[in-house]
């Protein structure tokens, strides 16, 4: 089996672009593990996959670098540079990433999870939730002098939730925003894995503004809160960890939907 490249859904209005992919759409696997990799100082020689028992797929969500694979038989070097490509590596290939260049961001979703990171959240049947319940979350950030940074995220341990879907916000034109709605049943964790922007959350009767601006730094909004995204930074990148596939029907995109949505709600949790 060798590797294979996969085009991803690229999403563009004024607003910028946006890509993503879920469970087995188009990868082959259900996600279990998202790393990314950044501070990689340029030209560096970085990374290779932990095991060979998983599958892995791999996006160049900034800058470039290339993936050297080898699976014994054969050598091959696939070079990364497109938001909306992704490299598949089977099971039983090796790979290294290799000419990473300056402030790229590397991102690897694997289909199985680091050993021993089974830590179990509960976030279903919660109650309607306000916007101090949306927390920032500080991911450890690995480090090696030679090879630059990287965050992991194993589903139900460092995040309350599994992954089922990763998108990601890319070539946001200055002075727009994003988002501008809530979601029924969505939990997200959003990260600025390149620049900064800010996110206005809102549960009907208080605003809170949080700036992403770190890497291994997330933002966890629940349901039912509407959030807005803006003052994104030249090249900045939102990647979004999400707890289900993607389903139009799970949007609330008009101001006042949301504040009935909140009432009728409210009502609900209380009887
Ligand atoms: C959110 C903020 C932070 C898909 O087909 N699949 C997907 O996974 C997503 C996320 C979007 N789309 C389609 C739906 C629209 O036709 O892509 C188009 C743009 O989506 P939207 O206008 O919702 O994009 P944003 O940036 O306003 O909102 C997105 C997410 O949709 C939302 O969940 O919280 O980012």
């Amino acid at each position: 089996m060798t590797a294979t490249l996969h085009s991803l859904p690229k999403i563009t209005d004024p607003r910028g672009n946006l890509s993503f992919f879920q469970d087995r759409v188009p990868i082959p696997f259900n996600i279990a593990k998202v790393q990314w990799i950044y501070d990689v100082p340029g030209g560096a020689t970085s990374y290779d996959n932990d095991t060979l028992e998983a599958e892995e797929f791999i996006i160049a969500l900034s800058g470039s670098f290339d993936v050297v694979t080898d699976d014994s038989i054969t050598k091959e070097t696939f070079h990364l540079n497109r938001s909306y490509n992704g490299l598949l590596i089977p099971q039983g290939v090796r790979r290294t990433i290799e000419n990473v260049s300056t402030n790229s961001i590397a991102v690897i979703v694997t289909s199985s999870q680091t050993e021993g990171s089974n830590q179990e959240h509960d976030i279903e049947n919660q109650k309607l939730d306000n916007v101090h319940g949306c927390s920032i979350i500080e991911l450890s950030k690995h480090h090696s002098d030679s090879k630059g940074n990287y965050s992991v995220v194993n589903n139900n341990c460092e995040i309350p939730f599994g992954v089922d879907r990763i998108y990601y916000l890319y070539d946001v034109p200055a002075g727009e925003s994003r988002g501008g709605h809530a979601h029924k049943s969505l939990t997200q964790m959003l990260f600025a894995v390149s620049g900064s922007f800010k996110v206005e959350l809102d549960d009907g009767n208080v605003k809170r503004s949080v700036m992403l601006n770190r890497p291994n730094q997330g933002l966890l909004i629940k349901p039912g809160i509407w959030r807005t995204l803006d003052d994104f930074s030249s090249g900045s990148v939102c990647l979004v960890i999400a707890s289900k596939e993607y389903d139009e029907s799970d949007y609330i995109r008009e101001y006042d939907d949301f504040i009935k949505y909140r009432q009728e709600k409210k009502f609900l949790d209380t009887v």
